[in-house]
């Protein structure tokens, strides 16, 4: 599977790791679009939000809790937010489900 985020979970390609356990991992962004911008990866590869199902729930909920759980590492008491882009029109340009996890400043919405 040539995949960049696999690589990097596995650690076959260097990254600022902020989180590893059995299931995921999490990781500075390399383009920082906050002064917080980390993001939370499954190890299991799964292309997108679009290819999850049902037996991927337990995992997505893990992702967010964990977010959070960062988020709060990360003194980000202000508020912070999770994003998850799916597909071409929404910005995905990496085909492995990731979890941006952005905080440190004050977030616009709507999103661009
Ligand atoms: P998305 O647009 O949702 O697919 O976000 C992909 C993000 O991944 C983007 O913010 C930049 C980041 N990224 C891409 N390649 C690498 C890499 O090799 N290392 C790290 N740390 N981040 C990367």
């Amino acid at each position: 599977m040539d995949c960049i985020f696999c690589k990097i979970a596995a650690g076959q390609i260097p990254s600022r790791k902020v989180w590893e356990d059995a299931r995921i991992f999490a990781f500075e962004d390399l383009h920082p679009a906050a002064p917080t911008h980390i993001l939370l990866i499954p190890k299991q590869h799964i292309s997108g939000l679009d290819a999850a199902d049902g037996s991927h729930d337990e995992l997505l909920g893990y992702l967010q809790r964990m977010a959070a759980h960062l988020a709060r590492e990360r003194r980000l008491a202000g508020g912070f937010r999770t994003v998850v882009n799916a597909g071409p029109d929404a910005g995905q340009s990496v085909f492995h489900l990731h979890v941006h996890l952005l905080g440190g400043r004050s977030l616009g919405w709507p999103p661009g």
